[in-house]
């Protein structure tokens, strides 16, 4: 019997990378495997009900889907080597607070950098996509093909409120917060010390996939944010790779820190994200009052529609109009979960930490009802 984990991902998916990062660093012994592979509609997409990405089959032939779970799987079958979820609860909610900005609060420059730089990213992408959708074919039909399917993606990009009006201001926010990551990742290798946590593979989602590998945005890394850059390339090595980082070990800031160049990416997250949490929260919350959705109904229902509709919201002078996906909510509540499970005087430390960064609504933005996942699903509870 294969007695290694199987990870069904493309290099191009973002969600993927999170998954893929945490098993590099845990040293989990896995292959890469494409969904083209005949196993994953012959086994995996009957078992989940639609096609997505990442998927892990472990070797007992369990089934696991979403880059959180997946993380969690071995999270809860404790000791890993490097845990995922620090110890103390201002790391744990700063870490946690990252993880959502970065697989949901960067999806914006995410999409905006990958579809829209044509001359430098289009070749490459169609290429990519093709190469990974469609392994078997001559890489000169494969761009065809890949362009077609890749329709809907750039669609998307609207969806995520990428247009011509707010482009300029995705740009300029994006530019900033690729400067607030190089100066954090000049003075620590990982978010919180010398160990990745939960936030570092969260931001790994965007800041691979798209951001650090797609021609445009990897050049832009390359050139402005080296430090980055690094981080990008540690987060996919098994060792430590902290070379320019004499005399550091594999261990977290001791005492709860929290570094001065990280609570100025938590007030980024203030600044550009927080305004879209509470406008998803508030446009949920209206939207179950009319809807009023069963006990486990699944989001989406048969149509496996993922987002409810759209909310809108005031962002750097610009009005952005965004699809509302209950996924987040799910991705929310871990970090509101993750609060209420603290004692008082841990739950203080971080109504300071949170005060002084601005991101205090990330505690009191709560939606009507809960968002689980159930069978590989997001389900209301
Ligand atoms: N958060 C989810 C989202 C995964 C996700 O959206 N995956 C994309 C690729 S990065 C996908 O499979 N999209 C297929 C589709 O939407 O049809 C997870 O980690 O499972």
């Amino acid at each position: 019997m294969d007695n290694k984990f199987k990870l069904y991902t493309w290099s191009v998916s973002l969600y993927s990378g999170k998954a893929r990062a945490y098993l590099i660093k845990q040293h989990i012994d896995f292959d890469d495997i494409s969904p083209a592979d005949p196993h994953y509609d012959a086994v995996i997409r009957p078992a989940l009900g639609r096609w997505i990405i990442p998927v892990m089959e472990t070797p007992e032939q369990e089934i696991v889907q979403d880059g959180t779970e997946i993380i969690d799987w071995f999270e809860n079958r404790q000791p890993t080597r490097l845990p995922a979820y620090p110890q103390t609860p201002r790391q744990l909610i700063s870490s946690l607070i990252m993880e959502f900005f970065g697989g949901e609060g960067l999806l914006r420059p995410a999409m905006h950098y990958r579809w829209n730089f044509d001359d430098d990213n289009l070749d490459f992408i169609l290429q990519q996509f093709g190469l990974f959708a469609l392994p078997q074919m001559a890489p000169e039909e494969r761009g065809e093909m890949a362009l077609h399917a890749s329709g809907r993606m750039r669609k998307a990009a609207v969806v995520f409120g990428v247009t011509p009006e707010t482009a300029p201001q995705i740009e300029a926010a994006y530019e900033e917060t690729l400067a607030e990551l190089d100066a954090h990742f000049t003075s620590q290798p990982y978010l919180l010390g010398g160990a990745p946590t939960i936030g570092d593979y969260g931001l790994f989602a965007a800041l691979f996939a798209h951001l650090g590998r797609d021609p445009y945005p990897l050049r832009m890394m390359q050139e402005r944010a080296q430090m980055l850059f690094r981080w990008t390339e540690r987060m996919r090595n098994p060792s430590a790779d902290m070379v320019e980082f004499l005399g550091r070990d594999e261990s977290l800031l001791a005492q709860d820190a929290i570094p001065d160049t990280l609570k100025v990416l938590l007030r980024r997250v203030a600044a550009d994200y927080l305004p879209e949490v509470e406008a998803m929260i508030a446009m949920s919350n209206d939207w179950l009052a009319e809807h009023r959705p069963a006990k486990n109904e699944m989001v989406g229902g048969e149509s496996l529609g993922r987002g409810i509709g759209m909310c809108q919201f005031a962002w750097r002078g610009v009005d952005i109009n965004a699809v509302v996906m209950p996924y987040r909510i799910f991705m929310l509540q871990r970090i509101q979960d993750a609060y209420d499970k603290l004692g008082a005087a841990d739950q203080k430390q971080v109504d300071v930490l949170l005060a002084e960064t601005g991101l205090e609504a990330m505690l009191t933005a709560r939606c009507d009802r809960r968002v689980e996942r159930q069978n590989h699903r997001e389900v209301w509870v």
